[in-house]
């Protein structure tokens, strides 16, 4: 998979796509990511990427010249484009499984008040991450990279994702791991019997009691 970030902040990106995972499956050969700063496609004197709106009204909105120019400079056949947008169709874990299997991913990132609505014409999808305001799309397109590369096969082992959390529909039951007991707080005693079955039927029926007490909304959208 090849990712492209459109951006006017690459530097952002250094540290989380040259650590731990991300850096690994770039490493394996998986991914390859690579940032375009559209503003080295302003062609005007001051390169300006914003303006001032038509109509009046207060901020400004990114021009669509330099995210066009900066986009075909990919010279894509065929992509997945998304726009980051706090309006955009909601990123989840189904979504995620859906783009892990893309050949070309590109990411557009504004970071002002808004874009020129002509830069939509670009897009394949819009997209949020939850429902609050980002000063851009850069932050988001990071998790939603974490999100997506994980799921490629080779990144991480596959059993490590069987089981996550929204991709059952619920979440998940509770670890633990050495020691037995810690400052009073004990391993329940099933973990430890050896039964397989018996740890399979309580890892379900915790996985549902959380799910109803913290995410109610997953079982009745299960349903
Ligand atoms: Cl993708 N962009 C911005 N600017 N804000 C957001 C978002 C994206 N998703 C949630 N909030």
């Amino acid at each position: 998979m090849n990712i492209f970030y459109l951006t006017l902040f690459p530097e952002m990106y250094e540290g989380i796509l040259s650590s731990s995972i991300l850096k690994r499956a770039n490493d394996k050969g998986i991914v390859s990511y690579k940032t375009i700063n559209f503003r080295d496609y302003a062609n005007n004197k001051h390169n300006q990427v914003d303006d001032y709106p038509y109509g009046g009204g207060a901020g400004m909105v990114l021009k669509p010249e330099p995210v066009y120019e900066a986009f075909e400079s990919l010279h894509l056949e065929n992509a997945r484009v998304l726009l980051m947008c706090p309006s955009g169709r909601p990123f989840d874990q189904q979504f995620a499984e859906e783009l892990s299997t893309e050949e070309n991913i590109v990411f557009i990132n504004g970071h002002y008040e808004g874009y020129d609505e002509r830069i939509r014409n670009l897009a394949t999808d819009e997209v949020s991450i939850g429902d609050y305001v980002l000063t851009g799309g850069e932050i988001a397109s990071m998790a939603m990279t974490d999100a997506i590369v994980r799921l490629i096969p080779g990144v991480i082992q596959q059993e490590s994702y069987e089981n996550d959390s929204f991709s059952t529909g619920m979440l998940e039951h509770p670890h633990y791991t050495r020691p037995r007991e810690y400052r009073g707080m004990k391993v329940p005693d099933v973990l430890l019997s050896g039964d397989h079955k018996k740890i399979e039927e309580w890892r379900e029926e915790e996985s549902l009691k959380r799910t109803k007490e913290r995410r109610p909304d997953l079982i009745k959208n299960k349903k």
